[in-house]
């Protein structure tokens, strides 16, 4: 019990002192996730890391099967029968599409949406070098930053990810958006 009892005093320290030295940063936001009736299926909740992002994922009601999954790079979600306003990843200017690529990733990259016969996904996961806000040392147009001048927007697609073939790895159409917005 003291050992649980230090810890935890240990870790608010830690956020406390984290959250002095990134005073302009936003240290978490979400994500309403809809298809393409613009009904929402799910939440996608993201928090700050020291170095990236952890992203925990809430949907139902996808069809089963492996999903392209990515971070696009506007926050518009708003033509729900195709979600073409969400534009392509989140990248520098440099990187080519796919986290198996010699020459990627883009930074909108995440590993495919393993959907199961329920159509139910709750999964955490992470991507290094994100940032919900951009800290003082970035431009604000750093296109790693999700809530940049334009946003972001979750998007998953009705096809696998191959994480090499440009584009998008063949994933195909868009099936579901979701805006990144501070909480
Ligand atoms: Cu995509």
């Amino acid at each position: 019990m003291i050992k649980t009892l230090s810890k935890t005093a240990l870790s608010v320290a830690a956020v406390l002192s984290m959250s002095t030295g990134v005073a302009m940063a936003a240290d978490s936001a979400m994500s309403s996730i809809i298809n393409n009736a613009g009904e929402e299926i799910g939440t996608i909740n993201i928090k700050q890391g020291p170095e990236g992002v952890l992203m925990n994922v809430d949907i139902k009601g996808l069809p089963a099967g492996a999903h392209g999954f990515h971070i696009h790079s506007v926050g518009d979600c708003s033509d729900h029968d195709h979600f073409k306003m969400a534009k392509g990843h989140i990248s520098d200017d440099d990187d080519k599409h796919g986290l198996l690529n010699p020459e990627g990733p883009e930074a909108g990259d995440l590993p495919n949406l393993i959907v199961p016969e329920n159509g139910e996904v709750a999964i955490e996961l992470y991507a290094h070098d994100l940032e919900i806000t951009a800290s003082e040392a970035d431009d604000a147009d750093d296109e790693e930053v999700l809530l940049d001048a334009d946003g972001s927007a979750f998007m998953i697609h009705a096809d696998p990810d191959d994480h090499m073939t440009q584009p998008i790895g063949g994933a195909g159409a868009r099936i579901a958006c979701g805006v990144i917005k501070a909480n």
